[in-house]
């Protein structure tokens, strides 16, 4: 397949934007489905999960590939809710290109901001379609004046809409200077066009080949001198401009009343990266400082990032991984270069959603499954065995949220271990800890729905019963003084004499996570000694055994003698932090959530007088139209589980809420007094 004809593209946005919604619509046009699949009647193919499906929401990023005109385009459709923000993160990390839908009433919607900035992180080039076009107070100026004015971009708005509103029918391409109407067939399958004139164009057309003609000197003057503009070139500069990040295209349209989304299947096969725009990707040789390059060519030795795992009941793991270099087939061997595993590829797979076609071949720029590694995590790298590479790891947050769970017969134990093991290898952010006095499994994740989801997989996917007690806060550790440790090991165990030193110091490093600065004199086996070490004591904080966060650790003297043996300088280094965690003066932090609720004007008052009740700190309430407001507040977690339910009371049903970890911050005094008991 010729590469620059690839597309791997993510669609992000809000919760409830319309992704799956314009998802089915590309699936539909394309030829890759014969019935669109609707979120609302629990049909779409890619809320394939049970959960999805009856919520009506999606929880996994979904990967599936359709072809359009001459070009295949690979698309991974992620969740907008934030318990799931990090499947959007590992998608953002090994896709190309980003469609960020917005709804033409809610506009820029928080998760929205998130998601944005997620792109920013990962460099992701991105188009923008403004979705809902049909809903009553949909308005994609106001749209377009909040994107830029949020996220401080060049926005280039590529059509104009025909109707409002329940009367919306279509758009004005302007850059064709034709009309589309939708209102040959119910599925929007075909459309009609007619010429636009000036008028319904207004100033529009101008302002775009004013905007293009800043990218392009050539193309400003034959738009001034009124000459011949060929519509092959200008794409090409669109293109180019997208893909430098120097503007941002606006589409607009209805994906549930099936209109524009051809237009978008186009955009993103117009100006959209292909994988050999990313020209080459940097890595390390394992165990090494070196970085090399690996470049999107089939000639190149084969490497790939997994950026998702499912255990299938049949197949056991499924590795989804984007290929950046060279090609495989089944029945090779590969190497996962993050834990030295050297495994025969099983299958390949093209995914679509929960269904799989065999491939006989996958190469550079694909994004295919793999069947084969058993020891694999997500955001680990498979490459070729004799030319090793390994690509950065994936960072996920934290958990926040944690709930004790046991099997109702203590006979099911064993299939509880087994199935908590699954999940954990799905879901990197998800935690289990033992909880060594009461026997139970204490599992952790981002948010009560994350957990929630867990619960009930366990239940109906797993056919296992489990009793569960309240969703608490995941609180950590930290030190509010800089102090220092010193430890000296010094033991013969068996035949060996272990022996290592170790002085150290520990300082407060406010909100931005744990440092540990190694030092570079000393020889490789033993940074990992003082890594693993240093994380061992970590995890288990000395007030009352919750992560430690926040901590600089220093090291101003390690033994490196040809006496020192690992094991002697992991024992000093952990008594040495133990030490110096103690002398820093230890608090116990909580979650502190940044919460936004939208609801009509006239439940304000109840909202924000709750809010009053619950420790929270009002940060400001803003008109979103004339009828809609929005409070923020910020406010510990820990007064907010179970809000949706609050809130539905609150409103009448008829508000909203998104809530963001905000930050960590010390936990009052009482409330310390009740944990640690
Ligand atoms: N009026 C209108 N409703 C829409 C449109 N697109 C989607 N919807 C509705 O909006 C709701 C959410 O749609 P989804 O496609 O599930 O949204 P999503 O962005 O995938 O949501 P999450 O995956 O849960 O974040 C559903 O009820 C859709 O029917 C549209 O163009 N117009
Ligand atoms: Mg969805």
């Amino acid at each position: 397949m010729n590469k620059e004809k690839i597309r791997n593209i993510g669609l992000a946005a809000h919760i409830d934007a319309g992704k799956t919604t314009t998802t089915e619509r590309i699936l539909f046009y394309t030829g890759r489905i014969h019935r669109i699949g609707e979120v609302d009647e629990g049909t779409a193919t890619m809320d394939w999960l049970q959960q999805e499906k009856e919520r009506g929401i999606t929880i996994w990023s979904a990967a599936t590939t359709c072809y359009w005109k001459e070009y295949r385009i690979n698309i991974i459709d992620t969740p907008g809710h934030v318990d799931f923000t990090a499947e959007v993160e590992r998608s953002l990390r090994i896709l190309d290109g980003l469609v960020v839908i917005f709804c033409a009433v809610g506009g820029v919607e928080p998760q929205s901001e998130t998601v944005w900035r997620q792109a920013d992180k990962f460099d992701v080039p991105r188009i923008v379609f403004i979705n809902k076009m049909d809903r009553i107070g949909a308005d994609c100026f106001r749209v377009l004046k909040e994107i830029e004015k949020k996220f401080a971009v060049n926005t280039v708005l590529m059509q104009l809409p025909l109707g409002a509103e329940e009367e919306f029918k279509g758009v004005i391409d302007l850059l064709r200077g034709k009309k589309l109407i939708w209102d040959v067939d119910e599925i929007g399958e075909r459309y009609r066009e007619e010429e636009a004139s000036e008028e319904e164009m207004g100033n529009w057309r101008e302002e775009l080949f004013l905007c293009l003609g800043e990218l392009d000197d050539e193309l400003a003057e034959r738009y001034i001198e009124k000459k011949d503009i060929e519509l092959k070139k200008v794409k090409s500069i669109i293109r180019k401009g997208v893909i430098e990040g120097r503007i941002v295209p606006v589409f607009i349209g209805s994906a549930l009343k099936n209109k524009g989304i051809q237009c978008l299947i186009d955009a993103i096969c117009d100006y959209l990266p292909s994988p050999l725009d990313k020209r080459g990707v940097m890595g390390k040789i394992p165990g090494k400082e070196e970085i090399i390059e690996r470049k999107p060519s089939d000639e190149e030795p084969f490497s790939s990032v997994v950026f998702k795992i499912q255990i299938d009941k049949k197949l056991g793991k499924l590795s989804y991984t984007r290929v950046y270099s060279g090609k495989i087939k089944p029945g090779q061997k590969i190497m996962n270069s993050a834990n030295g595993e050297i495994f025969r590829i099983q299958r390949l797979y093209l995914l679509h959603a929960n269904r799989r076609n065999s491939l006989q071949e996958a190469a550079a720029g694909e994004i295919v499954g793999i069947v084969g590694a058993k020891r694999v995590k997500t955001g680990d790298t498979f490459c070729d065995i004799d030319n090793p590479v390994i690509y950065e790891e994936m960072l996920f947050p934290e958990p926040v949220v944690s709930i004790a769970i046991e099997p109702k017969s203590i006979r099911e134990l064993p299939k509880l271990e087994e199935c908590l093991a699954f999940m954990l290898e799905e879901d990197p952010t998800f935690r289990v800890k033992r909880d060594e006095e009461t026997g139970q499994f204490v599992l952790s994740g981002m948010g009560e729905l994350q957990l929630d989801i867990l619960l009930d997989r366990l239940k109906r996917d797993f056919g296992l019963e489990v009793r569960s007690g309240k969703p608490q806060v995941a609180y950590r550790e930290t030190i509010s003084v800089s102090a220092s440790g010193y430890h000296k090991f010094s033991k013969t165990i068996g035949d060996a004499h272990h022996f290592g030193e170790a002085n150290l110091s520990v300082h407060p490093n406010p909100q931005k996570g744990n440092y540990i600065e190694i030092p570079v004199d000393i020889p490789d086996d033993f940074k990992e000694v003082v890594r693993e070490s240093v994380n061992t004591i970590l995890l288990f904080g000395p007030l009352a055994g919750y992560p430690v966060t926040d901590v600089k650790v220093e090291f101003h003297k390690l033994s490196k003698g040809s006496n020192v043996t690992p094991l002697g300088l992991g024992n000093a280094i952990q008594e040495a932090l133990r030490e110096a965690l103690i002398k820093g003066d230890p608090i116990l932090l909580e979650p502190v959530v940044k919460i936004e609720i939208t609801v009509p004007s006239e439940f304000v008052g109840n909202v924000v007088g709750d809010l009053g009740t619950r420790n929270a700190s009002l940060k400001k309430i803003t008109k979103v139209s004339d009828f809609i407001q929005r409070v923020s507040a910020e406010i510990p977690l820990r007064e907010i589980f179970g809000y949706a339910t609050t809130l539905r009371s609150l409103t009448q049903g008829r508000g909203n809420f998104w809530m963001e970890i905000s930050h960590f911050a010390p936990v009052p005094e009482e409330i310390k007094k009740k944990i640690m008991i």
